[in-house]
């Protein structure tokens, strides 16, 4: 029996969204093995409603739980999860289990079905249903009903999307077995698709069937005061924090100052124990409540403190570069092309400033935040007890200060790469941090600036 499990030395989960498997087969070899990232989001594997490449979220529509998808096939997913393994990565799974297909009839693995039968898997009685499960005569979950009904959010349909009749042994079982197969083939965890969906009670039975100890994160997204909360499912697993990017937004385009108690005391908060953060998600960055790529700049400075700063298993996200929130990536006849930073797909993970905070990240785990000093609302620094020290900027001209860092004195590289630090015995070091820029210093063998990895992908 399987329950929720820490993620290991290096956590730090690239997600690689829309990516296709070989392209994340490669950039676990290329650049994030090397990079020290410790774990690969990856998206859902199981075979979907296809609607021929023209849209992005045909793959969170399951037609059934065989490994054709728009990202590959069975034998590709197999040897991704091994390239990943071969350099260090962990491989969780975006697991769509609440629901299947509410429209179409055929998918990219070539089945044919219609809402609610899907051969050989499930038919019209594994469904929940008005009035006996759902209170709502359309069948559907309306938008008053988070607010006051977890029956209706767990029983009636998300978008339309045939609902899971999760309470029985055999939907439970079927939906173990997709997860058992995932593992068989070393999937490490899984990111649980719209958790908030399915009861806790569900949830934890069908984790309770797993093989091995896959490690589980689920999407719960926080509202103020809805019936359904992400902590109901903190004793079975990790969640996605959502708040946490809503006040990064919030502060990179306003005061930086008050990220100082930044954490579980704030309204929303999960415990960070329980946490998996993220600045942008697929679903934020097309919403408007959180910081994405378009942001540039104070994006990719939101990204370094969220690698620097105590709290949960941080997720850095990347995905295809996009106008029409709804377009799918870049395809040839529905099918994911390999991707190919700059030229559609966005590669923040592969930024030499992200990839030098995910080695602070690694360096200073555990190590609680001291050395708090703000001369404005733009600039902070702090360390992560005596074995790092980091500036940040969020001005738009840089800044010149002297700033306390609790390291012993030495000469330090900035691993996010704006040159070298002295630290005098005082532990003061004076520094000129780049606007929209950050200079970050590790004790402990990791003073040399990292080596640059060498592009070979996508050429
Ligand atoms: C597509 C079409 C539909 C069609 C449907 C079925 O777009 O028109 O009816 O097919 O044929 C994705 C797409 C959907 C797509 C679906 C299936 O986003 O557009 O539907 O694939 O192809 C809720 C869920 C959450 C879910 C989110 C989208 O709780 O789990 O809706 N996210 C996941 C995935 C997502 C995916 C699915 C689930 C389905 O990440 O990509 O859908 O597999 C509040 C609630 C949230 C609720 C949102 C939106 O959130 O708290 O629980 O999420 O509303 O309804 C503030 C508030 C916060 C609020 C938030 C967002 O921050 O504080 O409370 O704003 O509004």
């Amino acid at each position: 029996a399987a329950q929720a499990a820490p993620p290991g030395d290096r956590d730090v989960i690239a997600n690689l969204w829309s990516w296709n498997w070989n392209s994340v087969a490669r950039e676990c070899a290329d650049h994030l093995g090397p990079a020290g990232y410790g774990g690969v989001q990856v998206s859902p594997p199981q075979d979907s409603l296809t609607r021929g490449g023209a849209v992005w979220w045909d793959v969170y529509q399951p037609a059934g739980y065989t490994l054709t998808s728009k990202f590959g096939n069975e034998s590709q997913f197999a040897a991704m999860v091994r390239a990943c393994h071969d350099a260090g990565v962990k491989v969780y799974a975006d697991a769509v289990v609440n629901h299947m297909t509410g429209q179409g009839s055929t998918s990219y693995g070539g089945a044919s079905f219609t809402k609610y039968t899907y051969p050989g898997l499930y038919s019209a009685g594994d469904f929940h249903y008005y009035a006996e499960d759902c209170g709502n005569s359309d069948n559907l979950i309306h938008g008053g009903d988070y607010a006051g009904s977890a029956r209706n959010v767990q029983n009636c349909e998300l978008v339309g999307l045939s609902d899971l009749e999760t309470e029985e042994p055999y939907v439970r079982g079927a939906i173990a077995g997709y997860l058992n197969r995932l593992i068989a083939l070393g999937v490490d965890g899984f990111r649980v698709d719209a958790a908030k969906h399915t009861s806790p009670a569900d949830l934890g039975d069908v984790y309770g069937r797993l093989n091995g100890s896959p490690y589980i994160y689920q999407e719960v997204i926080y509202g103020p005061g809805e019936a359904v909360q992400p902590g109901q499912y903190t004793g079975i697993g990790d969640v996605l924090e959502f708040q946490y990017g809503r006040y990064l937004r919030e502060k990179f385009h306003g005061n930086i100052a008050d990220l100082r108690t930044f954490g579980e005391t704030w309204s929303g908060m999960q415990p960070s124990g329980r946490s998996v953060t993220f600045v942008a998600n697929h679903d934020t960055e097309r919403g408007s409540g959180a910081l994405s790529y378009k942001d540039g700049p104070v994006y990719r400075l939101a990204t370094i403190f969220q690698l620097a700063w105590n709290y949960g298993t941080p997720q850095v996200y990347d995905g295809f570069t996009w106008s029409d929130r709804e377009a799918g990536p870049p395809h040839t006849n529905g099918f994911v092309r390999d991707a190919v930073c700059g030229a559609g797909w966005e590669c923040l993970h592969r930024d030499p400033a992200i990839t030098g905070m995910v080695r602070f990240h690694n360096a200073v785990r555990g190590a609680p935040v001291a050395n708090w000093s703000s001369p404005n609302s733009d600039v902070i620094a702090f360390s992560r007890g005596a074995g790092g020290w980091i500036a940040i900027n969020n001005g738009t001209g840089s800044y010149t200060g002297t700033f306390p860092t609790g390291l012993p004195a030495g000469t330090y590289a900035d691993l996010t790469g704006s040159g070298a630090v002295t630290v005098n015995g005082g532990g003061q070091a004076t520094v000129t941090v780049p606007a929209r820029g950050a200079v970050a210093i590790v004790t402990g063998g990791t003073t040399t600036p990292p080596a640059q990895v060498p592009v070979t992908f996508g050429v």
